[in-house]
């Protein structure tokens, strides 16, 4: 009985000795990872299957500390931490980070994607490994795209269903130049604003409306305080999910290689979760009371004719090389 006893906790403290070695490359480490979504947002879907890699990779070394809607501070502030490497990990739009990298602006472009399958050939394309390596030298390192979804405008005016309804509506968009011209040009009175700010603000008529994909709507609870929804699809600006590149350095190749592997990992389970929640969530939005307007291809043309002068403003801002470059992705994923 002894004798077993002994070989047991020998065997055990093999064990042991064998899991400290196999993970034996990879610190203790916690890293901060903030975003402005509320947790019921498929962001967690994405953040929960990067800590089961790396849970597998790491023997549970790398944990993921996740703040949800804006709790740790909004996107563009937490961006700058990242770059001054106070800060691991954001999950952002590209949106407002124009100020860092202009060529991000062509994600604004309005009615640039038609769906997915588009969006995801340029993202995981040359054009995305392109953004990257801007994204890198402005101080932060790109693991994976993810997604936000198609944005839709919600208000609490008046039904919006055709061009001349953007009229007079004051619409909060984000702290981005592009948005704020696709949306005086459409006639709205276009306010930017910092995510974390647009639920009081829509909740005390500070503004009428904003925009965002279904799910980001629903998962902010924005139809409390909203009554129509058009699905306009006017904008698909995808998420980042950024690494300090300050900390990113500090980190050894096995580490690099654990984390990249658990965001790429991550990106199949968010954008499926999205994908899956998207219709359920405008069917859900319906459901509590918001009334929905689709917005007919013709009608959507107009929308595009109208916004047209956006693109001859901005695509100089933005330069014709990232432009040029996702318009050929572009084209080749629409088989031209
Ligand atoms: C969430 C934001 C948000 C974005 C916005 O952190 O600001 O409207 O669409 O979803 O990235």
């Amino acid at each position: 009985m002894f004798k077993r006893r002994t070989i047991a906790a020998a065997a055990a403290g093999l064990g042991l000795l064998w899991a400290t070695s196999a993970f034996a490359q990879f610190a203790d480490r916690t890293i901060k990872f903030t975003n402005g979504v509320d947790e019921a947002h498929p962001v967690s879907a994405g953040v929960k299957r990067m800590q089961e890699v790396l849970n597998a990779k790491t023997g549970g070394k790398i944990k993921i500390n996740a703040f949800w809607g804006g709790a740790a501070g909004g996107d563009l502030p937490a961006t700058q931490a990242l770059r001054a490497g106070t800060q691991e990990m954001v999950c952002t739009s590209t949106s407002p980070l124009v100020g860092i990298v202009k060529e991000l602006g062509v994600f604004d472009l309005p009615f640039l994607f038609a769906n997915e399958k588009e969006a995801d050939a340029v993202l995981d394309g040359p054009a995305g490994q392109y953004f990257n390596k801007k994204l890198e030298e402005a101080g932060v390192v790109n693991l994976a795209y993810w997604e936000n979804g198609f944005r839709n405008l919600t208000n609490s005016k008046h039904p919006v269903a055709k061009v001349e309804d953007f009229d007079g509506v004051k619409v909060r968009v984000m702290q981005n130049n592009i948005f704020l011209d696709t949306f005086k040009t459409l006639g709205t009175n276009a306010v930017p604003m910092a995510f974390g700010e647009v639920f009081t603000a829509l909740e005390t008529k500070t503004i009428d409306g904003q925009e965002n994909p279904f799910v980001t709507i629903e998962t902010s609870k924005f139809n409390e305080v909203q009554k129509y929804l058009s699905v306009t699809r006017h904008a698909y600006t995808p998420f980042l999910v950024l690494y300090s590149k300050k900390l990113w350095d500090q980190l050894n190749p096995q580490e690099q290689a654990a984390l990249r592997e658990a965001a790429v990992e991550g990106q199949k389970a968010q954008r499926a979760a999205n994908r899956a929640l998207n219709e359920k969530s405008l069917a859900s939005l319906r459901a509590k009371g918001m009334q929905v307007n689709d917005i007919s291809a013709a009608e959507q043309r107009r929308m595009f004719e109208k916004v047209k002068p956006v693109y001859d403003k901005n695509v100089p801002v933005i330069g014709p090389e990232a432009v040029n470059l996702v318009l050929d992705s572009l084209k080749k994923a629409r088989g031209g």
